[in-house]
């Protein structure tokens, strides 16, 4: 059973919702979020915007509210863990209609209230659909013609490690883009390259970065047309010069305390989950923590090792090593956290680490 099989009838009643006029998109601000917005932009008028976090704030439910549009969709964006602010923003706009596509662990069925939530995992627990592919699989699954842009749907896949977990997906995808998809790792194709350039975007530029994206990806008719943009490949080099001139930092000032390799990123530019990453590929043994100084205090990201050679549960271990001094928290594989005390949140992590 594929997961669209579950929700037939949910599909026809948003095709119909789709009728309306004021439509408003509200998308994660990322690779996945800003190309299942494009897919669907593609055949459908909505105003787009993108958020951060995927944090429901009392700002945004005003700015929502006063927006007043009549029907509000959002992607890739777990909204659901702010679900009481998600339940209010439905009781401000009571002639609208909510829609959520996501594909995060689910914390609350908003269907409950109104909302119409659609989550693979409400029907396969175990699912791992990003949001590119759900929105793929949902237009296809409405009658539409998505052959000629599932190169967007592929690059946010393979942004959100989707090509594991949906072979099938990738095996068509592959027939479609032998060229795009040669290679090894998905990541290191024409394709999976995209994605790079796409964060590089908004790591540059942000909200506007985000939504210079969008447009591009919607007006693109092909992969070559949207991977000459000349913006787009001056921000990708602008990340890619970055990120090798703190990977040459690394070198020079990392500290190594037992398993953990630490360092302190000294960056204007936003690459710090991106450094993380690399490094956690490059160091598969070790845990990574990398830490940002701001004026609000130490911003942390945390990888687990891509070998370990025991479990470990980055999201209770930080979580913890922050208490009274931040908060911290996240997925095992990955957390993070913000702190006041670096070398006191240092030191617990060593010592909870290498004992
Ligand atoms: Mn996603």
């Amino acid at each position: 059973m594929y997961w669209t099989d579950c929700y037939k009838n949910e599909f026809q009643k948003i095709r119909e919702l789709f009728k309306l006029r004021k439509k408003l998109v509200v998308h994660h601000r990322d690779v996945d979020g800003s190309c299942s917005a494009a897919e669907l932009l593609k055949f459908f008028d909505f105003e787009a915007m993108s958020i951060k976090d995927p944090f429901v704030s009392y700002d945004l439910v005003n700015e929502l509210v006063d927006k007043d549009p009549q029907l509000i969709l959002f992607l890739d964006l777990a909204v659901d863990e702010h679900w009481e602010n998600m339940v209010s923003l439905q009781n401000k706009l009571k002639n609208t209609r909510i829609i959520v596509f996501d594909h995060h662990v689910i914390r609350k069925d908003l269907n409950d209230f109104g909302i119409l939530h659609i989550n693979p995992r409400f029907h396969i627990e175990d699912a791992y659909i990003p949001t590119s592919l759900m929105i793929h699989d949902f237009l296809k699954e409405i009658g539409l013609n998505v052959e000629k842009q599932m190169w967007i749907s592929v690059i946010g896949t393979i942004s959100d490690y989707g090509h594991k977990t949906n072979p099938e997906f990738m095996k068509k995808a592959k027939q479609m883009y032998p060229d795009l998809l040669k290679g090894g790792q998905p990541i290191r194709t024409k394709l999976g390259s995209q994605a790079k350039t796409i964060y590089s975007a908004i790591i540059c530029k942000g909200e506007f970065g985000c939504k210079y994206v969008l447009n591009s990806l919607v007006k693109s008719s092909s992969f070559e047309e949207f991977s000459e943009n000349r913006n787009l490949v001056d921000w990708r080099k602008t990340v890619d010069d970055e990120i090798k001139k703190v990977l040459l930092d690394f070198k020079k000032n990392k500290e190594q305390r037992g398993q953990i390799l630490f360092y302190e990123i000294k960056s204007d530019l936003n690459v710090t989950a991106i450094l993380s990453n690399i490094l956690a590929e490059k160091n598969p043994e070790n845990v990574i923590v990398v830490g940002k100084n701001s004026p609000e205090g130490w911003k942390i990201s945390t990888r687990a090792p891509r070998k370990p050679s025991r479990e470990i549960d980055l999201s209770k271990i930080v979580s913890e090593a922050a208490k009274g001094i931040g908060y911290g928290g996240g997925h095992k594989q990955a957390a993070g956290a913000m702190v006041k005390d670096w070398d006191k949140f240092r030191d617990r992590m060593s010592q909870k680490i290498n004992g």
